[in-house]
């Protein structure tokens, strides 16, 4: 038996809900191999959640990517929080070194709560050096915005702009994400990939607990893209599973509630 391999190179979410260990759960949920670079440690403080962010040394990164792209491959890979310029720098240029295939780029730029970037050099960098090689980007609404410098996005129209100007940004395939800001009560994702735009609609769980949720739908897609599906068939499989871990979201501590990256494995019952 071949198992899909799956990369992911993230921060570390201390609290378990979002960056690589939502990946890895997801990895896991999906039945494929996981392996990581660690890029940024994100610890909390305990009393008021605030942020604190450790980017990892560059040398610790480049021998962690070395392990991964000179010493094993994989079958498809994404990136999450990467914490500064020469960390994208770095990942960029090995990715390219090596020509790699079925990249996914999840643009992370802020953590949930805040609609403040925290490093605008980042989303540049990003946009020069990792949207065109990649095979799909998956922005939230707010990512979107700062990727495709419009301003709020808030109707299917503006949606479907943001996505053209990111597609002309290199990116093979753009997947947007929202719930409930362009059509109340819906969670629109709206795939394009230079010819058509696809909608994926589902109603939107009425929950706060959504930590890590862009996190885990990006892992979801990049698990089906190791599968062997297709960019629209690993999308259509990855909505499918996040609404159930949104759907299983819960509360962890008074300030946060992550996704339940198992819950598209229990029953009903063993949610409630
Ligand atoms: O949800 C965005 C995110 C991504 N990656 C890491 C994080 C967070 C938010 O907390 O900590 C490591």
């Amino acid at each position: 038996m071949t198992v899909p391999k799956t990369l992911t190179i993230a921060g570390s979410d201390t609290s378990g809900g979002a960056g690589i260990q939502a990946d890895l759960k997801t990895f896991q949920e999906f039945g494929v191999y996981g392996m990581t670079v660690l890029t940024t440690i994100v610890a909390m403080a305990p009393r008021t959640w605030d942020h604190l962010v450790y980017p990892v040394a560059l040398d610790v990164v480049e021998a962690q990517l070395k392990t991964v792209l000179e010493g094993i491959g994989f079958d498809a890979m994404k990136t999450g929080m990467l914490g500064s310029v020469e960390i994208i720098e770095l990942v960029a240029g090995y990715l390219k070194k090596h020509d790699l295939k079925r990249i996914v780029i999840d643009p992370v730029m802020v953590c949930k709560g805040t609609d403040e970037v925290l490093q605008p050099e980042n989303t540049e960098a990003m946009l020069e050096l990792l949207i065109p090689g990649a095979d799909l980007v998956t922005p939230n609404l707010f990512e979107a915005s700062q990727l495709a410098k419009t301003g709020s996005i808030r109707t299917v129209e503006q949606m479907q702009e943001a996505a053209a100007i990111i597609h002309e940004r290199g990116a093979r395939h753009v997947l947007i994400k929202d719930r409930g800001k362009i059509k109340e009560g819906k969670a629109m994702d709206l795939l394009y990939d230079g010819h058509t735009f696809e909608w994926f609609e589902t109603d939107s769980v009425n929950t706060s607990f959504t930590h890590g949720a862009g996190c885990t739908s990006s892992a979801a897609v990049t698990a089906g893209l190791a599968q062997g599906l297709s960019v629209r068939e690993a999308v259509e499989q990855a909505k499918q599973f996040i609404t159930q871990a949104i759907a299983g979201g819960f509360r962890l501590n008074e300030f946060v509630g992550p996704t339940l990256h198992a819950a598209h494995r229990l029953q009903q019952n063993d949610l409630s």
